[in-house]
């Protein structure tokens, strides 16, 4: 399988976790896709031109959310996605929480890179901030707890690379809104497989911030 990816996508990194955990990364080649180059194959591959895409023998499985079905099903299914329809939809639900945050931080980042400084929109960045303003202290009201050796569900994994890339791009300080995640990355960066080769470029380990 060949995974378009990027080492900077959030989306893209939280595929590759899952990937590791499971123990699927030695049938994965992951191809750098660069999503503004109009004539990189990514495109053809998937006509919203996003990444992560994964190209198997059969399709070309795109967005994250269905990626990580097909991996779940690949370990032999309820591994990083619980079966109990309860526990099956809490972890759904907090997937897309993950999901929500991950496209507001890319807003903010995409206002930065794509607009002119006279064209930017604070009112609109402040308004994708508040989204990941309110799904923190959302994030914060939730026991999460990570126990060394315990196979990482989705909402876990997704939830490291949603702080991790809030620290890489810093559109706000989630220690702010929930400090008590501290020790969740701690144990999740030191346990997880992949964790370390998958941070995004120039980021310090969670363990070592
Ligand atoms: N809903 C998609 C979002 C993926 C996404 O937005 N990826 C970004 C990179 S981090 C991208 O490909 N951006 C290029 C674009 O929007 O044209 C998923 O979960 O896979």
């Amino acid at each position: 399988m060949i995974l378009r990816s990027a080492p900077a996508s959030p989306f893209g990194r939280m595929v590759k976790l899952a990937a590791h955990v499971l123990g699927l990364m030695d049938q994965i080649t992951v191809e750098h896709s660069d999503t503004i180059d109009p004539d990189d194959t990514i495109r053809l591959q998937n006509p919203l031109g996003k990444i992560p895409a994964l190209i198997t023998d059969s399709r070309v499985i795109y967005d994250s959310r269905v990626i990580l079905e097909y991996f779940d099903h690949l370990g032999g299914g309820g591994t990083i996605i619980p079966q109990d329809p309860e526990a099956r939809m809490d972890c759904l639900i907090r997937n897309a929480r993950n999901i929500g945050i991950m496209d507001a931080a890319l807003l903010v980042v995409y206002e930065g890179r794509y607009r002119p400084d006279e064209m930017r929109v604070e009112s609109f960045v402040e308004h994708q901030r508040d989204k990941i303003r309110r799904a923190l202290d959302q994030i914060a009201t939730e026991s999460i707890e990570y126990t060394n050796d315990d196979m990482p569900d989705i909402s876990q994994i997704g939830l490291a690379c949603v702080l991790d890339y809030l620290d890489f791009r810093k559109p706000i300080n989630w220690r702010d809104h929930c400090p008590h995640h501290v020790g969740f990355m701690q144990s999740f960066a030191a346990a997880v497989p992949g964790y370390r080769v998958t941070l995004p470029p120039g980021l310090d380990p969670s363990t070592l911030r």
